[in-house]
């Protein structure tokens, strides 16, 4: 393939990882252009975007992780999103689940727990530039309020976001109960790439991209949700993904 692919990241995403996934899955070399908020914002704004990843090829640009999964799929014909009639309605339903529920509520409940310069610094500074860096100290104050603000973070929103989260293993609980391997059935898809991703930060595996902070310098209530949810027939089939699939 003679296209150049570039990626602008902030690289903790979720959203992000469920594409640089799927691009490593197929086998499709891409250059990482990692960003620390609010710096992406001015990086993929000439792009026409507001959140990441965006994708940049020769002709084309993706501004939404589930459009530019769509567009790789073209690429390479079937490999993410089977073709067989029978699978499109529970792969339709999984995916928007898992795109509007899941990766929305680990992201509350995962910022609920860790918005605290220690904390944020390593998740935020992964690869971004030196002198994005370099300004964390300054730009956290500011930065913090804003993400309250916009992710709805309260007092309560980490416990009713970890519920909409069990709302959501429970349904994979479901689908995985006549003991298929993957969600859509024998074959491994953009569905199972969706809903391990989306699931990093309560599942936190150790195959993740970026390093995860050792469980006991997080707060008892989160170490607790991430083993309960761990040990779900869905938390272990994530964690299998990981183990198995992830390339
Ligand atoms: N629907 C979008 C959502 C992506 C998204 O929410 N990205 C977050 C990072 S997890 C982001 O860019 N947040 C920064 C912002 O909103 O300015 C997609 O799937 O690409």
């Amino acid at each position: 393939m003679s296209t150049n692919f570039r990626l602008i990241t902030i690289p903790v995403s979720h959203y992000v990882e469920k594409v640089r996934w799927a691009l490593d899955y197929l086998q499709i070399p891409f250059q990482e252009l990692p960003q620390m908020p609010p710096f992406h914002r001015g990086a993929v704004k000439k792009y026409g975007g507001t959140t990441v990843p965006v994708l940049i090829g020769n002709s084309i640009v993706k501004t939404d992780s589930t459009d530019i999964l769509r567009y790789l799929d073209t690429l390479a014909p079937g490999k993410l999103y089977p073709t067989d009639p029978d699978v499109q309605e529970l792969s339709t339903e999984l995916e928007t689940l898992f795109n509007l529920t899941l990766g929305v509520s680990t992201r509350r409940w995962g910022y609920s727990h860790v918005l605290t310069r220690e904390l944020l610094y390593p998740r935020w500074t992964l690869g971004v530039p030196f002198w994005q860096k370099l300004l964390f100290p300054l730009i956290f104050p500011k930065i913090e309020p804003i993400i309250r603000e916009n992710f709805k973070i309260t007092a309560t929103s980490a416990a009713k976001s970890y519920q909409e989260i069990i709302g959501v293993f429970d349904r994979v609980n479901q689908v995985l109960a006549d003991g298929r391997k993957y969600l859509l059935g024998d074959r491994f898809s953009a569905i199972d790439i969706t809903f391990a991703a989306l699931a990093v930060p309560i599942l936190q595996p150790s195959e993740q991209y970026t390093p995860s902070t050792p469980l006991d310098l997080l707060s008892a209530q989160m170490q607790a949700d991430i083993h309960n949810c761990r040990s779900t027939l869905a938390g272990e089939f994530g964690l299998r993904l990981y183990r198995e699939n992830r390339r």
